[in-house]
Parts: C-alpha cells; structure tokens; sequence
C-alpha cells in the first residue's frame, strides 16, 4: 500500500476537519460559556486593571493555565489600551488569533508508517480514558476501510482484557490478548506479530495505566516499545498519552511528567464534554512540546475527534463574523 495508505489517511483525517462539528461545539460547550460569557462583559469597556483582572480570571477559570492566561492577558491590554472592545466577539477574535500562532498547521496529523501495519501504543494513567480511546480509534479508521488488530497489554486487571475484547466485538475488529498476569509485552510483540503475518494495516496496544508504582510502569511501556521495535525498527509509530481532560491543569502536569518517559507523539485530552476547564488543552502546547491530536468529546464509539485548532478555537470563542458570512 505505501503511500496511498499514508495518504489515504491524510486525506480522511483532512476531511473531518474543516469546520467545527456538532459533537465539538456540545462537547466543550461548557468551557465555551465560561469563556463567551466572561468576554461579553468586556464589550463596551476598554481594558484597564481592573478589566485586565476579569479577563485573567475568564481564562483561568476555563483553566487555560496561568503562564498562558497572563500573556494573553498582556497582549490584549497592549492591544486594547486606548480604545473600548466594541462589538461582542471583537476579543475573542484577538484572542484567538493569537493563540492559533501557537499551533503550527499540520502538527496535529497522525503518525502513519509508510508500510503497513502501523503501531499505536496507547499510554496514561487509570481511568483517563485510554481503552474507550482506543475503541474510538479503531472505528474511525475500520470506517476508512483499514484492518484493525487491537492488543490487549493491560494485563494487570481481567477487567481491562474483558473490556477491550467487548469493545472489539463492537467496533468489529480482531483482538490478540492473554490471560491477567501475563507479560504485557509478549501480548504486544505476539499481536504485531500476527498484523505482518496476516496484513493487518494498523495495531492498537493497550496498556495498564496502574501498576504497583511509576517506575514500574514506565519500565513496562519501555519494555513494551522495545520489543515492539525487534518486529518493525521505527514501531511505535505512534505513542498516544491519554489525559483526563476533566482534571485541566493537572493533566498538564501530568504531560510534562509522561512526556520525558516514553517518546510520547501525540497527546489525546479525552472528557472535555464533561467539564469547563477545556482551556487546558491550549496549554498543552505551550507547555509541553507534543501536540494534541485528538479530543474525547463523550463515551461512544463517534465521541472522539481529531484535535484542530481552528475549529476548537471556534467552538470555545465563537465564529468570526467574516468565517460566519462564508460558511
Ligand atoms: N464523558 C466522557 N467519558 C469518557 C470519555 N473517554 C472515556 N470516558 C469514560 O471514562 C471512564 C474510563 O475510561 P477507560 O477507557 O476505561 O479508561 P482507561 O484509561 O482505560 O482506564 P484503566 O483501564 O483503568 O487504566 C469510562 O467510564 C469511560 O466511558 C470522554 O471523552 N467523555
Ligand atoms: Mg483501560
């Protein structure tokens, strides 16, 4: 396949994004009022301290972080000093167009290999999201025609295998598992295995987000990747650090932490649809030098989207008047 499959999707992934989706704009709508409804305040006012105060707290209270709530806050003041916000949506515009310099476009793309299979390994700690992730990224690349193995390397809880088997059996792919206890990076090597055996063009790895400490853990995903590599040199082609958007900044700290472990790619913020600190994932990349590539916005099979700045940006500040009359 090659490059067709490398474009392929490319190109699936690039249709899916050019504007803000229903399931993006419901899913952080609860950050998107913090925000909308702090910046309407601001209408008719220009920015003094005490105006200043209001939009630090707006962004710290969507938990955009204080390091990136303050430079905002400065650059709009700057910008705002001697003439009143006129319209609704006239900051929300500044403010978006400053953070989407932050975004280089592209960076979000998933990492595919230029042959198949391709090597997902899907990281974080417990509960953050990482098997129902994974059933959402094997049904949105099963709907683009890929045959999807997934390995069941949480072998630390019969639950976690059970899980995934039924997620399987849902979304409709092969899985390769073993029983609890069993070493999580046999199951991996066992599963890439059969995907060069059997033409399989994508292998999702699953993996225990709790173990009996930290180092432990990481021992294990580095155990798991280097075996991995005797298979296929360059696999995992992609390490996906799942964070529980819920927790906002501490899913920020816990980027930073993960990220200098395991040659983490690319950051998945899952259950933003259930909370107002939304703003976190802007910080990520300021923050942490991977990008997001894809949002958990719900628990279902469809709730997960590639993460796209523009498009979030819209659906947290609102439309800009000239995107409105184009669309
Ligand atoms: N609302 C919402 N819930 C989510 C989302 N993603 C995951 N969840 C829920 O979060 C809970 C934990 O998800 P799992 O996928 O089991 O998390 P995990 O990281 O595999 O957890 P462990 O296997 O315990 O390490 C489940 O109840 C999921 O339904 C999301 O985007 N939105
Ligand atoms: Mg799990």
């Amino acid at each position: 396949m090659g490059f067709g499959f490398f474009k392929k999707a490319k190109d699936a992934i690039a249709g899916a994004v050019k504007k803000a989706s229903e399931t993006l704009i419901a899913g952080v709508q609860k950050t998107a009022k913090v925000v909308r409804g702090g910046l309407d305040l601001l209408v008719g006012r220009k920015l003094g301290d005490e105006e200043c105060e209001d939009l630090r707290g707006t962004l710290i209270q969507a938990d955009l972080g204080p390091r990136l709530a303050e430079d905002l806050v400065e650059k709009a003041r700057e910008a705002y000093k001697d003439r009143e916000v006129q319209a609704p949506g006239e900051i929300a515009a500044f403010l978006k167009a400053e953070l989407k310099k932050q975004f280089p476009p592209q960076d979000s793309m998933p990492r595919f290999s230029e042959k198949p299979p391709t090597v997902i390994l899907v990281v974080g700690v417990n509960g953050a999201g990482k098997t129902t992730t994974i059933a959402k990224l094997a049904h949105r690349f099963k709907a683009e025609d890929y045959k999807i193995l997934l390995a069941a390397g949480d072998t630390f809880r019969a639950a976690a295998i059970e899980q995934l088997t039924i997620w399987a059996g849902r979304v409709g792919c092969d899985i390769v598992k073993d029983r609890q206890g069993a070493d999580a990076a046999s199951v991996a090597y066992n599963a890439v295995e059969k995907a060069i055996a059997q033409g399989y063009d994508m292998v999702i790895i699953d993996t225990a987000g709790r173990l009996q400490n930290k180092k432990g853990l990481m021992d294990e995903l580095e155990k798991i990747s280097r075996v991995i590599k005797k298979k296929i040199p360059g696999a995992p082609h992609e390490v996906l650090l799942v964070l529980d958007g819920t927790t906002g900044q501490n899913a920020v700290q816990q980027a930073k932490v993960f990220t200098e472990g395991v040659g983490v790619t690319g950051l998945v913020v899952t259950k933003l649809d259930g909370t107002a600190k939304g703003g976190a994932v802007l910080a990520m990349r300021s923050e942490v030098d991977v990008p997001v590539k894809w949002i958990g916005l719900g628990e279902k099979m469809l709730d997960l989207e590639p993460f796209d700045a523009d498009n979030f940006l819209d659906a947290i500040f609102g439309m800009d008047e000239s995107k409105k009359s184009n669309a």
